[in-house]
């Protein structure tokens, strides 16, 4: 039979990263190569320091298990009896594969409506306990998610997570961060984590999106009033991506582009703007005055404020998603790495936009984004980095599995 490739196309998204021929460019453009350290062998005298991570959790190994070890008693606890769920066997029910994905039933793993009558869905509370225990022992999310006074030292150093080099921690960028972690362990009820895909034009899903105590948005999407029904407008925690600072802001060179930027994130109201700042040398220095422009406008003209990723998160939810999961792929997409930090952050994780098909249920053309107007396999052919239809494949197991909850259909009003 024959597979569609347009599946290599996204509704996550491109990620945190960029491919090697724009790093090169980068590097070459702004010359940024003193903000680092050179690797461990480069002379800079690196063998005595480790990073701020690794001198933690040598020092205080207790403090992690502490940290963990109610977690987990946490979620081995009986589910308590008021939690409803639904049997396996009603969830795992094929019932609406038929009809309307004909050209796709070979590719598509269970193209469940989530809405659907017959197959009802719930949260299966011990499922997702376990799950979200797993991923926290294994990424540390409470800890390691942005970088704070507490992850890093000054005049410490954090490791790239791409490449060899280290940052020092200066005392500017220490005085940037925030003393805590902002996003704790089960902190929130319910997130939305909204992939910017195509399905979600004329989805009504808004609503839905901003019930949630908190929401998730990646590579700071559109907006604008057209998609309110769509996508929702409430946002807390959105990525940015520092590629988007160099194409959509031309890096920030001018007043004028600064302007621009901070008028773009109006629309994000009072969220964190969460950059990687620490993924790729080339880009900390953008990173930086991402940072600044956001400061120096704060409580004036946006009140967005910006954090900074830690990269040992990345990292170890990359090797996690990867290790379990067999993921051949260069880098996550934002949409994993940030559906899983939802997940340990908030008791039900529901995912919206994430859908890497061109056509929806019924056979509807569908864009690359609910933003615009590029066709899916015209994207395609860009995005080589990430493997989308084995990350769809994981998470579809997961809604599966009753861990989190995936809209791939509109949203009955
Ligand atoms: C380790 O962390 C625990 C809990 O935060 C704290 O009580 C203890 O004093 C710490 N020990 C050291 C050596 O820092
Ligand atoms: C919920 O998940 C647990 C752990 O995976 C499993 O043992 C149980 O059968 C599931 N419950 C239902 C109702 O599917
Ligand atoms: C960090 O380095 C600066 C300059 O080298 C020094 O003045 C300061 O005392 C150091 N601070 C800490 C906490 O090590
Ligand atoms: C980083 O810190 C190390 C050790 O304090 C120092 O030798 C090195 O020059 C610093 N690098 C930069 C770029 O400031
Ligand atoms: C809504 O979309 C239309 C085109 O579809 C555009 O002309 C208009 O400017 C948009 N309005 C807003 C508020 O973005
Ligand atoms: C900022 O937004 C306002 C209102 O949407 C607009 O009038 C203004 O031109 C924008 N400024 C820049 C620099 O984009
Ligand atoms: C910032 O928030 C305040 C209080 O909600 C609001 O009045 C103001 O318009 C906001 N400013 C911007 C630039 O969004
Ligand atoms: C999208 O592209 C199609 C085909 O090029 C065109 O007919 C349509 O008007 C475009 N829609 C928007 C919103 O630009
Ligand atoms: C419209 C359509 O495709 N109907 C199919 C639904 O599934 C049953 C059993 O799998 C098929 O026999 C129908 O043809």
């Amino acid at each position: 039979m024959e597979r569609r490739v347009i599946l290599y196309v996204l509704v996550l998204t491109v990620s945190v990263s960029v491919n090697v021929i724009l790093v090169r460019r980068l590097l070459v453009e702004h010359d940024i190569r003193w903000f680092h350290i050179k690797g461990r062998n480069g002379g800079s005298g690196l063998s005595e320091r480790t990073t701020a991570w690794q001198e933690s959790s040598s020092q205080n190994s207790s403090m992690d298990e502490q940290v963990i070890k109610p977690i987990i008693e946490e979620a081995l606890r009986v589910t308590p009896k008021n939690s409803i769920e639904t049997t396996s066997e009603t969830r795992n029910k094929k019932t609406n594969r038929n009809g309307t994905l004909a050209t796709h039933s070979s590719v598509l793993p269970e193209a469940v409506s989530t809405e659907h009558p017959q197959a009802p869905w719930a949260f299966n509370v011990t499922a997702a306990n376990r799950f979200r225990a797993e991923l926290e022992v294994a990424t540390m999310t409470l800890k390691l998610f942005v970088m704070t006074q507490t992850n890093v030292k000054l005049n410490g150093s954090v490791k790239y997570q791409t490449g060899t080099g280290y940052f020092n921690i200066t005392k500017d960028l220490y005085s940037w961060l925030p003393r805590e972690q902002l996003f704790g362990y089960k902190k929130y009820g319910t997130c939305s984590v909204v992939g910017n895909g195509g399905i979600l034009l004329n989805s009504g899903c808004g609503k839905k999106i901003d019930s949630a105590d908190f929401v998730i948005r990646m590579n700071l999407p559109q907006m604008k009033m057209n998609y309110t029904d769509d996508v929702g407008k409430k946002t807390n925690l959105v990525s940015a991506n520092p590629t988007i600072l160099r194409d959509r802001f031309n890096s920030l060179r001018s007043n004028a582009d600064k302007e621009a930027f901070i008028n773009y994130t109006w629309y994000y109201q009072d969220a964190y703007l969460h950059i990687s700042a620490f993924a790729y040398e080339v880009f900390t220095k953008l990173s930086f005055s991402g940072y600044e422009t956001i400061q120096n406008a704060k409580g004036k003209t946006t009140n967005a404020s910006m954090v900074f990723g830690h990269p040992q998160h990345l990292d170890l939810a990359t090797k996690f998603w990867k290790g379990k999961y067999k993921i051949k792929e260069r880098r996550l997409t934002s949409g994993l790495y940030l559906a899983g930090t939802a997940l340990s952050m908030c008791r039900e994780t529901r995912l919206y936009g994430f859908w890497p098909f061109d056509q929806d249920r019924q056979g509807r053309e569908l864009t690359h984004h609910y933003y615009d107007n590029v066709t899916m396999s015209a994207r395609h052919v860009q995005i080589r980095q990430h493997a989308i239809p084995e990350e769809y494949a994981v998470l579809r197991g997961l809604h599966d599995r009753g861990v989190i909850h995936m809209t791939t259909d509109r949203c009955s009003s």
